[in-house]
């Protein structure tokens, strides 16, 4: 709701809705009839409006959408135009996020003041629609146009620092909030200011002469980046509207973009992945355990042991989340290489300008396995050997004391087994990170037969710490994401065979909206990879006897197309710029390569595959239907423990396109019938030699 407070003549108006004080219709009626108070108050001189519990506001309540509540009366632009409109001076004081309609309500008053750790977001278009409540045309009168733009279409979180930068908030303070706002309300109010130049639907939009080259360059910006998105474009078009239109008209356009946009299958699946998020957090275990079952344990220090790439960015990601992290490798040399390149990776992020000592003082190189002994959780992130890794963990079981939690980074390792290699299972667990660790979003965390729920518990509160979205799932090969994103390679390879090219299946991929294509990622992220598991499987062509198949593998169909390009050495970005691709060095941008293509077709000759024209409706269905259909599988073996948990895995960790939802969504959306069709045409085509277009 909201609280009222009369203090000094000025009214109080506190937000009050927790946890993030969500403008749901029964709030906006009790601000609205609040605000009415105090402008019909001939005691109240001004009216100050606020939060409460460290938040100012996250916005429109997101749950409201579905049911149209969010459009009742009175509106958040009611509220808006009633404080706009106010002869008595309104200052919206802010303290931790001011979001979405938060963020308008703020801007609906003559004055902004707010805390130094305040944070500010248009998360609109996030959800698949656009700032309403005036929002496109309020912001470029406060800030320049292409400014508010570039917000408002990406939807990015700014600081206090950022936000009065530009304007957005007139000061903020350090501390005292409620008071020194008191005494700043009062100064304005002593000085009888003309308010018209406060409101803000008054003002001119802020943008210079050149507005015109500065819009169509910001135009090729917006163009590249939104891979069909629908809502970054409608917020560009609305935002725009103010260099050429009056505050009425482009509040109208904005209406009008809101009705189209609410509700629309992209929204509604980016809405979808919101709550998918949030609720992964609410983990169950076999029925018999959950998340409010389970106190987390207290976790301060964490070793990490190995500092190759996956070391370095989870040494950075606790680092940058305020743990004290103990770097180990035994090779002197290598630690110190490791440290540096950790030192200068926190040196380059701008936010860390003014802690950096701080961040360097929670990192402690270590090159013994006793420097370990009493740190509350240790990651193991060597390369992907069994023998290694148990290796590894029986050294830490001798040395860590005996509450020591001990993780392994393993993407496709039997967690039980590694367990077993301890003295204590139940205190071992999976955390799988995804490359870059410091910047992906997902935290696989893998339960064994034996790891106990106290453990489970602590690894999802210590994933939250660290700003990941966490998914817990059982132990499989590959658990969920790898699992899932093996049927994803082997398809892709099958259809090489079958006539198309890397180049067909990539843009098909990202024509859906994927950053990147299947053979690009596995260009950046290296095709050793992938080849060293099946090394370690003993699957790869080099390890068969002469005379063996190219293409079946214990009586499965296999190509051997990835491993003939691996054996060439060509592993991609890191082989000299050779892959699947050929890459200019410089931009990076993949060419169509005269080797790739002669090894197919002399593959595809001495296979007697005969290609075909495969169209791009097949290229995807191919791509994604068998992909999808392991996670049914998945969901059946209890692997995962509902379809939303699937989605957020592959949203977070293979950038699955958000406006479509994440895989277990997608296929209610193309649905579900045509889902099974599909895949039992294949099966019947492919018989048992094509296991992942089994039905469940
Ligand atoms: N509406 C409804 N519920 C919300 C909510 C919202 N806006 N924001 C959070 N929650 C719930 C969330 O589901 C969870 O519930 C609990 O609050 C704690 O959230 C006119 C139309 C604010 C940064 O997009 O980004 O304004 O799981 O776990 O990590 O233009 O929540 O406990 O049951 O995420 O501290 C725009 C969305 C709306 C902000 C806090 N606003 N929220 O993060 O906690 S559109 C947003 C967030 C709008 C206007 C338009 C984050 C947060 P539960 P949490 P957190």
């Amino acid at each position: 709701m909201a609280n009222y407070l009369l203090k000094n003549h000025i009214a109080v108006i506190a937000i009050c809705n927790p946890p993030v004080n969500a403008l749901a219709r029964s709030v906006r009626a009790k601000l609205y009839d609040l605000v009415k108070k105090a402008i019909s108050d001939s005691d109240v001189e001004g009216i100050v409006v606020c939060g409460s519990n460290g938040i100012f506001s996250a916005g429109a309540d997101i749950s409201e959408f579905s049911n149209n509540k969010a459009g009742l009366f009175p509106t958040i632009y009611d509220i808006v135009m009633q404080l706009e409109s106010s002869n008595k001076v309104t200052l919206a004081v802010i303290d931790g996020i001011a979001f979405g309609g938060g963020l308008k309500l703020a801007l609906g008053c003559h004055y902004r003041l707010s805390s130094t750790n305040a944070r500010f977001s248009f998360p609109e278009v996030k959800l698949g629609i656009l700032p309403g409540a005036g929002g496109t045309q309020r912001f470029p009168r406060v800030v320049h146009l292409i400014e508010a733009a570039k917000w408002i279409t990406s939807g990015q979180e700014h600081s206090a620092y950022q936000a009065h930068e530009i304007g957005l908030i007139d000061y903020f303070l350090t501390n005292n909030l409620l008071d020194k706002s008191m005494n700043f309300i009062k100064e304005i109010i002593n000085q009888s200011q003309n308010l018209d130049n406060r409101r803000i639907s008054k003002l001119a939009v802020k943008c210079g002469d050149n507005i015109e080259s500065e819009i169509v360059s910001q135009s090729k910006v917006l163009g590249k980046k939104f891979r069909g998105a629908v809502a970054p474009l409608v917020c560009w078009h609305a935002v725009l509207c103010g260099s050429y239109a009056t505050y009425d008209q482009g509040v109208l356009f904005e209406k009008k973009g809101t009705n189209m946009l609410i509700n629309s299958d992209q929204s509604k699946a980016l809405i979808h992945a919101f709550f998918s998020e949030r609720m992964s957090n609410k983990w169950k275990l076999r029925g018999e355990f959950d998340f409010r079952s389970q106190t987390p344990l207290p976790i301060k220090s964490v070793g990490v042991v190995g500092l190759g790439t996956m070391g370095r960015g989870i040494v950075i990601t606790f680092l940058i989340n305020g743990f004290c992290v103990y770097a180990m490798k035994q090779n002197k040399y290598a630690l110190d290489q490791g440290i540096n390149y950790i030192r200068k990776v926190l040196g380059k992020e701008k936010s860390n300008d003014n802690k950096m000592d701080f961040l360097s003082s929670l990192l402690v190189p270590v090159n013994l396995y006793s420097g370990l002994q009493d740190v509350d959780l240790v990651i193991e992130c060597v390369y992907e050997s069994m023998e290694l890794k148990k290796k590894i963990l029986r050294r830490l079981d001798a040395v860590c004391k005996p509450s020591t939690i001990l993780a392994t980074n393993t993407s496709t390792l039997d967690i039980d087994q590694l367990a077993h290699a301890t003295s204590r299972p139940e205190k071992v667990v999976g955390m799988h990170f995804f490359a870059p660790a410091h910047l992906m979003s997902l935290l696989e965390n893998i339960y064994g037969k034996m790891t106990s729920p106290e453990i489970l518990s602590t690894v999802m509160h210590v994933g939250k710490a660290i700003g990941k979205n966490s998914v817990l799932v059982g132990n499989c090969h590959g658990f969920v994401g790898n699992r899932m994103y093996a049927t994803y390679v082997a398809e892709s390879d099958f259809m090489l065979e079958e006539g198309a090219s890397p180049q067909e299946i990539d843009t098909v991929l990202c024509k859906y909206g994927f950053p990147m294509g299947r053979y690009q990622v596995s260009d950046l992220s290296g095709n050793d990879v992938g080849y060293k598991i099946k090394e370690s499987k003993g699957l790869t062509k080099k390890q068969q006897p002469p005379g063996t198949s190219e293409t079946i593998r214990n009586q499965t169909r296999y190509s051997s197309l990835p491993d003939l390009l691996v054996e060439a050495g060509r592993y991609g970005f890191k082989s000299n710029w050779k892959g699947w691709y050929d890459y200019d060095a410089k931009t990076k941008i993949p060419q169509t390569s005269p080797f790739v293509t002669n090894l197919i077709n002399e593959y595809r000759n001495r296979n007697g595959f005969i290609p075909r024209k495969i169209s791009e409706q097949e290229i995807l269905e191919r791509m994604l239907f068998p992909l999808i259909n392991e996670g049914f599988h998945i969901l059946e073996e209890g692997i995962a423990s509902r379809p939303s948990d699937i989605d957020v895995v592959w949203l977070n960790g293979y950038a699955w396109p958000r406006h479509t939802g994440g895989p277990m969504y997608y296929a209610h959306t193309v649905g579900l019938p045509h889902v099974l069709d599909v895949l039992q045409k294949h099966w019947k085509m492919t018989g048992s030699t094509q296991p992942h277009w089994k039905p469940r």
